[in-house]
């Protein structure tokens, strides 16, 4: 089981939709325009074909406060950040610590998405590093971190997501 967390309106309904359109079997690689999204209340299980069938659970960025009761049967963790919202820097920063000193995610896999890249006023990976101070987190964290900077909207590192979730299927669990 994925886990697919990160604050409310960041972006994980969209990306989920996207992912699943990109690993559909309908030969049609075109995204097209975004698919509405609305808030997710409770959980979303998204099926993806990647090599194997895997699935993510998206929980909504309202259940943050029981964010920790699925962490039990998760082998790796998404966790989405809004790059052009800098007023939710500093929660999401606590969020991420949080979760990565969850010891049931001791040995889980995290990958970092700063999305909305295709925002003008959205923050370079190189701001959020410095913002979120991620170098740091990284080293001092027991998981593998992969960082990658994409847009759910146009599709921009999309292909990197599938990249990391099919490495994920190599590591021994
Ligand atoms: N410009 C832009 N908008 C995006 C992007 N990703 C998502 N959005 C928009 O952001 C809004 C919220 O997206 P959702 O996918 O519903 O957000 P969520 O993280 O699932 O939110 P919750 O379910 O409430 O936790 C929607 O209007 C999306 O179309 C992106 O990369 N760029
Ligand atoms: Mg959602």
């Amino acid at each position: 089981m994925y886990l697919l967390l990160g604050a409310s309106g960041v972006g994980k309904t969209l990306l989920v939709k996207r992912l699943q359109k990109l690993c559909s079997k309908d030969g049609s690689r075109e995204l097209g325009e975004p698919p509405p999204t609305l808030p997710t209340v409770g959980t979303n299980l998204t099926d993806l074909l990647i090599q194997k069938k895997i699935t993510i659970r998206e929980l909504g960025g309202c259940m943050g406060p029981i964010w920790p009761s699925y962490y039990g049967d998760c082998s790796a963790v998404l966790f989405m950040i809004d790059a052009a919202n800098p007023t939710q820097i500093s929660s999401s920063c606590v969020q991420l610590l949080s979760l990565l000193s969850a010891e049931q995610l001791a040995s889980a896999s995290v990958l970092i998405l700063f999305n909305k890249i295709d925002l003008p006023c959205y923050m370079s990976l190189v701001e959020m590093k410095s913002l979120f101070r991620i170098q740091d987190i990284i080293s001092c964290a027991n998981q593998p971190i992969t960082v990658v900077e994409t847009s759910a909207r146009d599709g921009t590192g999309l292909p990197d997501v599938l990249q990391w979730l099919r490495s994920t299927l190599k590591e021994p669990s």
